[in-house]
């Protein structure tokens, strides 16, 4: 007898755990189904960049020769389950279903009934396409009362011998943050972005896309990313010749215009398995070692990796299902509208969004100091939120993107992961960027209607919060320069947080 293997859209690695127990005589099964498109509501980008990906994806393993049934949108039958009893009941020479474990919890919930429903063995096989096994991490984090991502990067780069030197790091030194930090001051030239023309599959894809997902959110039109895995390799190749040397230095910085800096955008790639961390993390090692570029980048570039693209998944699994609930700073307040539509006359945020909805892309630090830190410091709700870049992102699966919206940028975890807070007022995004120069807002004001937001919305987060954040030791400076301020200026901050909420509720930021 033969087993049928369900091979879902974030599993395109021909080196998949259960590809490789592929015999002659088994099927394989890949399958679009609205479920899965519309748990969320997913960015249009993020929707052809799966179908697109999955397809050319299916076809290679047609190629090669396995034996696959591929069901498409508009016409496969609603859910996964639904279409894995169709193709057991077409052959009933498939006596077994065996599945790499989902990145999502609530699929892989859902899973675990399956046998029952079915009437079958269903297997489950761990996801190893990562540095770091969910049992690992389980014991990395037993009987530690602090999860610090930095511990654990120090014991990855020991297990995997990356940018290290006879049990040492190379340099030195763990990590070079410190060089790391340059704000934008317009001298760096980005390089261009490789393109990746259409072909019959993709704009397949976005005809579909655009009849059936057209009022998702989002630019779906043009179309321009890597989605098969030739594509994929020459995008990291790309990377690494062009933007990785400069990677580290700009890595915090913020531009107008400027939507990829020099980030690699890999992260769409990675996340479906189209890349593997291991040989990105080596090609960028290999570029330090071959004179190609610093250090500091390439190691700015492997902790993100190795660190805490691991990391933020241990956390995932290790404390699943219950993690989803936490607001440890109770924040329930209504998404505002811009969220949805980029129009915010904070030219920070509008920067940020347009980015998000045209691109489904924003870098690292516009989502966490500027869409995130809003969010957090004007006390956005929780949950919205993290449905909210669980839809607008390309690279967006809930155990990647639920801690870092929840701990990260939230502290809706009470400072699991973040030992602080990243809340920040104008002043950091002034330096970090060039988006005040053109803001109808001043950033060097507190209070009055042109006054940058983020300002009293910063210090009345420190204010409300006080009771929950005052004792921690590095938010010991920003509470004296609260304290003096003396009440005048604290009521003032207090009646312009009042006076912006009342603004956002009117959409009139
Ligand atoms: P680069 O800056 O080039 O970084 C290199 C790689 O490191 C990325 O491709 C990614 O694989 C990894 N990486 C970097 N930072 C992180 C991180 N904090 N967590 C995990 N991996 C990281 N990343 C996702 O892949 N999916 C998400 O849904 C997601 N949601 C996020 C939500 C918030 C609120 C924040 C603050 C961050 C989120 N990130 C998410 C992490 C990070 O912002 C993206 O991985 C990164 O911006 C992707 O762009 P890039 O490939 O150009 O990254
Ligand atoms: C993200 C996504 C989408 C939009 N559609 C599908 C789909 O139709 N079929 C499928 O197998 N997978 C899809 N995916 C990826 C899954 O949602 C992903 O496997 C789970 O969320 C677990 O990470
Ligand atoms: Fe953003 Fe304030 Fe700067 Fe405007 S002034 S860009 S709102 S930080």
């Amino acid at each position: 007898m033969a087993k049928l293997i369900l091979v879902l859209g974030d599993q395109l690695s021909l080196n998949l755990a259960s590809l490789r127990c592929y015999q002659p005589g088994d099927a394989v099964l890949m399958a679009e189904v609205m479920t899965e498109a519309s748990y969320s509501p997913h960015h249009q980008k993020k929707l052809a960049l799966v179908f697109s990906a999955m397809r050319h994806f299916g076809k290679s393993l047609k190629d090669a020769g396995y034996r696959l049934r591929y069901c498409a949108l508009p016409g496969s039958r609603p859910s996964l389950v639904a279409e894995v009893e169709a193709t057991l009941a077409k052959d009933p020479s498939l006596d077994s279903l065996l599945v790499t474990e989902p990145g999502e919890w609530r699929l892989l919930a859902e899973m675990q009934g399956w046998q029952a429903r079915l009437g079958i063995t269903v297997t489950l096989l761990d996801d190893d396409r990562f540095f770091c096994s969910r049992q690992a991490f389980g014991q990395w984090a037993k009987g530690r009362s602090q999860w610090r991502m930095e511990h654990f990067y120090h014991q990855q780069r020991r297990q995997s011998g990356l940018l290290m030197d006879q049990g040492r790091p190379l340099g030195g030194r763990w990590n070079f943050d410190a060089d790391n930090r340059q704000g934008w001051d317009g001298s760096a030239q980005v390089p261009p972005l490789r393109h990746y023309p259409n072909d019959p599959i993709r704009e397949g894809v976005l005809d579909l896309v655009e009849q059936h997902f057209g009022q998702h959110m989002g630019k779906l039109r043009p179309f321009d990313f890597p989605v098969t895995r030739q594509e994929a390799l020459a995008e990291l190749a790309d990377f690494i010749q062009l933007r990785l040397p400069s990677f580290g230095a700009w890595q915090d910085a913020m531009a107008i215009g400027e939507d990829w800096l020099f980030h690699s955008r890999l992260s769409p790639l990675i996340n479906l398995g189209l890349l593997g961390p291991q040989e990105v993390c080596q090609a960028a090692e290999e570029a330090y070692h071959s004179g190609h570029a610093p250090l500091a980048a390439v190691e700015g570039f492997i902790r993100q990796i190795l660190g805490w693209r691991e990391y933020v998944r241990g956390v995932y699994w290790t404390l699943m299902p219950g993690y989803k609930a936490n607001n440890a700073l109770a924040s329930t307040r209504p998404l505002p509208d811009f969220y949805w539509t980029g129009q915010t006359q904070m030219r920070c945020m509008h920067e940020a969004l347009r980015n998000s909805l045209d691109n489904g892309y924003a870098h690292h630090i516009q989502r966490l100091m500027i869409t995130g830190n809003f969010a957090l410091i004007a006390g956005l709700s929780v949950e919205a939120i993290c449905d909210w870049y669980l839809a607008v992102y390309m690279d967006a699966y809930e155990w990647v993107e639920l801690p870092n919206t929840l701990g990260m940028v939230m502290h809706a975890d009470g400072g699991l992961m973040a030992s602080k807070p990243y809340a920040a007022s104008g002043k950091y995004i002034k330096r970090m960027s060039n988006y005040c120069s053109q803001c109808p807002y001043d950033v060097n004001s507190l209070t009055g209607p042109k006054a940058c937001p983020f300002n009293a919305f910063y210090w009345h987060f420190l204010l409300r919060n006080r009771s929950k954040l005052e004792a921690n030791p590095r938010l010991a400076m920003p509470y004296r320069t609260l304290d003096r301020f003396g009440p005048d200026k604290r009521d003032a901050i207090t009646q312009q947080a009042q006076a912006l909420w009342r603004r956002l509720d009117d959409n009139d930021l």
